[in-house]
């Protein structure tokens, strides 16, 4: 029997928008919360009820599913621990939703009516911000602003009308900093009610993110502020990051939302692009300019568009040079033009695993094979057709290819070159090695200047 004072905490329960559901009536009424084991890249997922459209494909994810009940779209996100491996070699421990970080991706329609359960599994409150939506005050998600902490074990559940199309994202609004450092977040996507709006033929999304995790550790440093070692788009860093797999005069569409602390220009090869959507709406078209380079400050959401007519491998990254790279070379000190050939003698004998590297550059680091830490990964790795790529973090390659079907994502492999194509050796044509990188007496008055030499200066 319900006392007085309960009664009206009940009262004042249901008066907040974003609903706390217990009992065990709500509970089987409650749809399922599908789950994903790892970060494969899954096919679109198709709508089978309400208008159509051209679903996304989530690097490295996947879409939610989701039900119809009357004329409510139905979904369930968990918010919990997962696993995820960030590339071959390296897992972490994050926070995410539906058993991966990101958590999947929601689409529906403009004019959808839609209803999110969202069951905490974390050890400490969460709640869910609708980053982008226009939404009643009561569901945006703010803790303690707009509505009650869900805590752990507690359901909520939000209902909105989805007012108009774009590209959205969801995230924390509780304890955040830790929350985002963690890897809570995911994508929203609101396809216009006229399937023929700004239609493309592939439409991809991912979030970037940015983690400190020490080699050889699991967790991330949540208190971090600029000093991040992994920079990530949907948890995942090169070589681990799937191709944006397209044919030959596609139209395309990249969805790029930024939840790390700083901005990262994206710049993309071989085509002009030019920004079609921003988590504000839809960009007109007449308004917008050609890119190859697209700056997407840090809570800002891009979305850029190009027809892919030109065959081939063309990168895709961030152009801070830095966030293409992973933890290992993240505190490696400079060594060109020092003699490293006598300090690896003298270090050797102490520690016999240690390598000083980078005397002539760090290429070399892009195919060296040398003991790591367990769960970390190289500095920049992963093999192409004609050698190492020296690439880490946030790098992926947009592939083009001819006669491609309609849903064929597979990755096709590299691309075969046209006969005379590629850059090529002048045969005959040796320039001399550069003295720093010449064992002989010859290299010895640049060698002598060592840091060392530097830092012990009287
Ligand atoms: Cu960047």
């Amino acid at each position: 029997m319900f006392s007085r004072r309960q009664f009206l905490d009940a009262a004042a329960l249901s008066a907040v928008s974003a609903t706390l559901v217990s009992g065990r009536a709500q509970a089987a009424a409650i749809p399922e919360a599908p789950t994903a084991g790892d970060a494969t890249t899954q096919p679109p997922l198709a709508p089978a009820t309400g208008p159509d459209y051209n679903p996304v494909v989530t690097l490295n994810g996947w879409t939610l599913p989701w039900r119809m009940n009357g004329d409510w779209k139905e979904f369930h996100l968990v918010a919990e621990p997962v696993v995820r491996e960030f590339a071959p070699g390296m897992k972490a421990y994050l926070w995410g939703y539906n058993g991966q970080s990101p958590g999947p991706t929601i689409e529906a329609v403009e004019g959808d009516k839609v209803r999110v359960f969202v069951t905490n599994r974390l050890p400490e409150h969460t709640t869910i911000h609708w980053h982008g939506q226009r939404l009643p005050n009561g569901k945006d998600g703010v803790g303690g602003l707009t509505q009650p902490a869900i805590k752990p074990g507690q359901t909520f559940v939000y209902e909105f009308e989805l007012r108009r199309s774009g590209t959205f994202m969801y995230h924390p609004h509780a304890d955040e900093m830790v929350q985002m450092a963690m890897g809570m977040m995911g994508f929203f996507v609101v396809h216009p009610r006229d399937p023929q709006f700004r239609r493309v033929d592939r439409d991809f999304v991912f979030l970037m993110a940015s983690y400190d995790i020490e080699p050889g550790s699991y967790v991330p440093k949540v208190n971090e502020m600029t000093d991040f070692n992994l920079w990530a788009w949907n948890s995942r860093v090169w070589p681990g990051i799937d191709p944006f797999v397209v044919a030959k005069n596609d139209k395309v569409r990249i969805r790029i939302g930024n939840l790390t602390m700083t901005n990262h220009p994206i710049h993309a090869h071989g085509h002009e692009f030019k920004v079609s959507c921003t988590d504000g709406g839809w960009v007109p078209e007449g308004a917008a300019w050609p890119e190859v380079t697209v700056d997407v400050a840090v809570g800002q959401m891009r979305a850029i568009d190009f027809v892919a007519d030109e065959p081939g491998d063309w990168a895709v990254h961030c152009h801070k040079s830095h966030h293409t790279m992973n933890a290992m070379g993240h505190s490696v000190k400079t060594y060109i033009g020092a003699d490293l050939r006598a300090m690896q003698k003298k270090i050797g004998k102490v520690a016999p695993v240690q390598m000083t590297m980078g005397d002539k550059g760090m290429a070399d680091m892009g195919a060296m094979e040398m003991p790591l830490p367990d769960n970390t990964l190289p500095m920049m790795t992963g093999y192409a057709q004609f050698g190492p790529v020296e690439m880490g973090g946030m790098f992926s390659v947009l592939k083009v290819r001819e006669g491609l079907a309609r849903s064929d994502y597979k990755d096709p492999g590299w691309f075969r070159h046209p006969e005379g194509t590629v850059a090529r050796l002048v045969p005959g044509e040796q320039a001399p090695a550069p003295k720093c990188a010449a064992p002989s007496e010859k290299g010895a008055e640049y060698r002598a200047v060592k840091p060392s030499s530097h830092m012990h200066h009287e």
